[in-house]
């Protein structure tokens, strides 16, 4: 049995990936670099200065800013974002999350947050779900971001417990590789098309019960 949920945050207990894509869509144009939603799926779970590098190369601008303009760059991309999650409030947990919490809670079975974003204690407390939470794994303490696993290694230690105790919940590429480099089990959010067809998918956290967590741990 499980002793550990690892909980990816944007994309998976909200939509805040939305959040991410307009954010950066809106500081790309101002550059001059246009991205749609495949470009996206690779920022996804990709920390900001890692996005930001992806971003500048699939604009060929690599080496168009100095450092001080990339940190401006990365600032003014959190700014819009941080400007549009004002508003998240409990509303906005995505449907399936707050029972799975609360199940999870009855059975005694540790929560922890493996959120690459420096924002992500923030949003749990704008959703009401910090709580629930038994450790936060604070992504500026890892060396690698995702697809490295020490964020999700992390989450896991900072419950009590080893990765491989623990199933982790993610919804982008980065971050199904993490959890499979952490030695947890992988449930993907999102279509096998971006995820792979080798790890259990949902395609809405609707179906993310405890019930299905069981049954995926004991396939
Ligand atoms: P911030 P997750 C990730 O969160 C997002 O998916 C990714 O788009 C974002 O760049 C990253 O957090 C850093 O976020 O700029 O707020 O520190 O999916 O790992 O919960
Ligand atoms: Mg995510």
């Amino acid at each position: 049995m499980f002793k550990g949920v690892l909980f990816d945050l944007d994309g998976v207990l909200t939509d805040t990936a939305e959040y991410h894509y307009q954010a950066w869509q809106r500081l790309g144009k101002e550059i001059g670099i246009t991205i749609d939603r495949a470009f996206n799926e690779e920022l996804k779970g990709v920390s900001r200065e890692d996005s930001l590098t992806l971003l500048l190369a699939h604009g060929g601008k690599t080496n168009d800013f100095t450092s001080e303009q990339f940190a401006e760059l990365a600032k003014r991309k959190n700014e819009y974002y941080v400007e549009m999650i004002q508003q998240v409030s409990p509303k906005d947990v995505y449907p399936g999350i707050l029972a799975l919490l609360q199940d999870l809670k009855k059975q005694g079975i540790k929560i922890s947050l493996a959120s690459a974003s420096k924002n992500g204690p923030f949003l749990l407390e704008k959703m009401a779900l910090m709580p629930y939470f038994d450790g936060i794994a604070d992504p500026s303490a890892v060396a690698k971001g995702k697809p490295a696993p020490e964020i999700f290694q992390l989450a896991a230690k900072n419950v009590g417990l080893t990765a491989a105790e623990c199933i982790g919940i993610e919804d982008a590429k980065a971050g199904i590789q993490a959890i499979i480099a952490s030695c947890a089990l992988p449930i993907g959010v999102g279509r096998s098309e971006d995820l792979g067809t080798d790890i259990a998918l949902v395609a809405s956290t609707k179906e993310l019960t405890l019930d299905f967590l069981l049954s995926v741990w004991q396939s």
